[in-house]
Formats: C-alpha cells, sequence, structure tokens
C-alpha cells in the first residue's frame, strides 16, 4: 500500500487534469510490461481507494458498475457527462492510473472525441471503445447486440486518436464474439482498430470458458497487446493468461456485486433485529472509513491554516 500520508493534496480538493504520468502508467501496464497486468473495476471514489490499498496497480472506471451505482441500467441510461463526473471522483481518489469504460463513445464519432477530450481533462489515462450501437446493452444480458459497421468504427478511433494522440491509452474492444459473428470476424476487426491507431485490443466472451479468448489470441499472434474481462470464464486460472501472453485482466464489477451482497445482509439484519449490535463486528470500523478518506490529513491542515482567536 502507498504511503498515504506522503501525499500533499487532499483528495476531496486535488487538480483534476490531463496527468500524462499517469497515462505512462497505463501504458506501461497494458503495453510495455511483459508481466501480467490486473485492472481492478472502480465505481466511486470510495472503491477506487479501496482498490488501491488492497495494491493494485490500475483501475477500470467500469460502465455497469457505474451505471448499477447510480441506480441506472448498463444500456447508456447514464450520460457521458455522468461518467465523466463519476470518473473525475475516482481520479480524484487515488494516485492510480484509470482505464475508462467508454461504451460505444455515446454516438458517433464526434461524440466519441469530445468524450475522450473530457475524460483527458479530468485525469483519465485511457479510454476503452467498443463496437457496440449506441444504446448498448450490456454484453452479458439479452440476445440482441447489433455491431456497429467495421469502417465506420475505425474512423472513431481515428478521430479520437487524433484528438487525444499519446495523451490517452486507447483501447478498441470488439464484440464480435459477443454478437455472434465469429472468430473471422474478430480477427478482422483487430486489424482494422490496429490500423486506425488503437493501443490494445479488448477481446470480450459470454462463453463460461476461455476457450474463444486464447483461439483470438493465438490468431491475433499479439499485433496489439490484449485485454480480456474473465467475469464469465473466472474458473480459468491466471497462469493460462501468462501463458498465453495477455497483456491485461479486467475485474469488471466484482467491488460493486460485494458491495450489493454485503448491503443487502447488513440491510435485511438490521430491519429484522431492529438492533445494529449484532452486525458491528462485521462492518467497516468508522477508524477504518477515517483512514481511507484520510482525515489525518485534514487534521494536519487544519493545524497548520485554521487559525482559531
Ligand atoms: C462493464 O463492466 O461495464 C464492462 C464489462 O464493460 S461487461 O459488463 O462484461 O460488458
Ligand atoms: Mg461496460
Amino acid at each position: 500500500m502507498q504511503n498515504q500520508s506522503q501525499q500533499s493534496v487532499p483528495v476531496s480538493v486535488s487538480d483534476s487534469h490531463a496527468d500524462s504520468s499517469r497515462t505512462e502508467m497505463l501504458r506501461a501496464e497494458i503495453c510495455s510490461s511483459s508481466e501480467l497486468s490486473f485492472l481492478m473495476e472502480a465505481h466511486d471514489g470510495l472503491s477506487a481507494a479501496i482498490a488501491e490499498s488492497a495494491g493494485f496497480k490500475g483501475l477500470r472506471a467500469s460502465g455497469l458498475s457505474i451505471a448499477s451505482s447510480l441506480g441506472y441500467r448498463d444500456a447508456n441510461e447514464a450520460s457521458w457527462s455522468q461518467l465523466v463526473d463519476v470518473v473525475e471522483r475516482i481520479v480524484d481518489s487515488t494516485t492510480l492510473p484509470v482505464l475508462v469504460d467508454g461504451d460505444g463513445g455515446f454516438g458517433n464519432f464526434n461524440n466519441a472525441r469530445l468524450l475522450a477530450c473530457k475524460l483527458r481533462q479530468r485525469g483519465a489515462a485511457g479510454i476503452a471503445l467498443e463496437d457496440s450501437c449506441f444504446p448498448k446493452t450490456n454484453s452479458l444480458i439479452g440476445e440482441r447486440h447489433p455491431l456497429v459497421d467495421i469502417d465506420e468504427f475505425s474512423g472513431c478511433l481515428r478521430a479520437v486518436k487524433d484528438t487525444v494522440g499519446q495523451d490517452l491509452v486507447l483501447v478498441a474492444r470488439i464484440e464480435s464474439l459477443i454478437a455472434g459473428h465469429g472468430m473471422d470476424d474478430a480477427i478482422s476487426r483487430a486489424h482494422s482498430y490496429a490500423d486506425a491507431g488503437a493501443d490494445a485490443i479488448l477481446i470480450h466472451s459470454r462463453k463460461s470458458t476461455a476457450d474463444e479468448i486464447f483461439s483470438f489470441v493465438h490468431a491475433w499472434q499479439n499485433r496489439l497487446p490484449v485485454v480480456i474481462v474473465p467475469t464469465k470464464y473466472y474458473q480459468t486460472p491466471a497462469s493460462a493468461y501468462r501463458k498465453s501472453q495477455v497483456s491485461t485482466v479486467i475485474w469488471a464489477n466484482h467491488a460493486m456485486r460485494a458491495a450489493i451482497a454485503a448491503m443487502r445482509r447488513v440491510c435485511h439484519r438490521i430491519f429484522t433485529e431492529e438492533t445494529t449490535a449484532s452486525i458491528e463486528p462485521n462492518i467497516a470500523t468508522l477508524d477504518e472509513v477515517f483512514e481511507l478518506l484520510r482525515y489525518d490529513e485534514l487534521a494536519r491542515a487544519e493545524a497548520r491554516y485554521l487559525r482559531l482567536s
């Protein structure tokens, strides 16, 4: 865990602007490291701080989790400006690089490049854009997953690259296997997106084994680094990804799902028992809350700046 007391800027007012050092950290994780990297889902400042204190080196601002925490469905019900606001809280709450789930870009190339600009302003380190039509449906539910035409989506990636250059890591996410278009379509999209300037390819699958992921990786031959989201094929061990030279694993929704399970349990018990006595040992202490949110820094600042007569 990093030494938070050495940070000079309080979390709640840290400066939000393009942060090239975080971009380079993310680029190192996804594009240059020979080690398997892991990005942990965050959907607000608190989940971001918890992921950092657990030891993760990078975060993924995840669309499903952010939507869920706002009470929306992962179907572009939350607007791009709501996403940007949540990302700002995530960025300000940690020192980690944040790869933002930009869905399909909230429209065409013009909406996507505007989103990328705004994310850069708020301190994001990267954006993942997927070739699903607007409004999207979460990849893990339903059967209808229309894809954007390959040339149109390549143009969208080019527009984003031309706009933000190296300031954001650009991850192109391919939904061919989700949509049932097959491996050849996935591979030809990957080449087209690489030609358009993507820094990495995210290949998504909803199968319960990683077989089609490994088929993709084998056919792709690492022309660009490969990012995966093993939500459904969670039984596959990390060693298998290391062996097949996957670059990065995203744990996409697990903090949000953990929060749902824990909050449900606690609400149920408080409601039925009409006391919090029995659940106290099972929830975070207030001291943990104060430590995570760095109340110590505020106390030091008060001692320094608050001159009470
Ligand atoms: C998300 O969590 O928002 C993702 C991954 O993009 S998935 O839900 O599998 O589409
Ligand atoms: Mg998503």
